[in-house]
């Protein structure tokens, strides 16, 4: 994928509320614009990152692009979940985020205890990959660390 490593920044909206939360899994969702801007080479799948929220730390991340299959969804979103546990929700901030790795393809499964399994494998690669150098030094990237607002988002979107 030409387009690794993917830059791109957005507000948190609100998803499908399936109650991700409760799963132990959140994710923050893109707006449609985020995902309509996507390069035609990112295809559908699970990726590994890092992620900002606002003017926060940054964080480890995976992300889910697609229509999520478990799920048979008709609109193609992007969801991040950030490896790090918050106080509280952060609906209407800005994500910043690099996605520097593919690690799958999205499918569906038998069962929601499936889908949730292959999330925390996802997780566990993530984690151990972001520890590499190459992946490394794009933690301190300046797209993570320059401030953001929402008058200044989306329009850095690119690679
Ligand atoms: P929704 O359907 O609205 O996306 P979720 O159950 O997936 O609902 O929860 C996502 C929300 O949870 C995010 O928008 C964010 O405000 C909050 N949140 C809290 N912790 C995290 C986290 N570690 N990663 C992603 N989102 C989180
Ligand atoms: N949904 C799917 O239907 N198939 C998948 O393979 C899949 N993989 C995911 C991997 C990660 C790392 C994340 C964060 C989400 C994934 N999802 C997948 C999306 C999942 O269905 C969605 O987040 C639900 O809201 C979880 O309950
Ligand atoms: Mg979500």
């Amino acid at each position: 994928m030409r387009s690794l490593p993917y830059f791109c920044r957005g507000e948190v909206v609100r998803g499908f509320g399936r109650g991700s939360k409760e799963l132990g899994i959140p994710t923050a969702n893109f707006p449609e614009s985020v995902v309509d801007n996507l390069p035609a080479d990112i295809s559908t799948g699970i990726y590994y990152g890092w992620a900002r929220v606002g003017n926060g730390e940054v964080h480890k991340m995976v992300m889910s692009i697609g229509w999520n299959p478990y799920y048979k969804n008709t609109k193609k979103s992007m969801e991040t979940h950030v490896i790090h546990k918050f106080k509280e929700d952060f609906y209407g901030e800005i994500l910043s985020v690099i996605m520097v790795g593919y690690v799958r393809p999205e499918r569906g499964f038998d069962s929601l205890d499936a889908l949730i399994t292959a999330i925390h494998s996802d997780i566990e690669e993530a984690k151990k990959k972001l520890d590499h150098p190459e992946h490394l030094k794009l933690k301190t990237d300046n797209f993570l660390r320059s401030s953001t607002s929402k008058a200044t988002n989306s329009i850095m979107n690119g690679h």
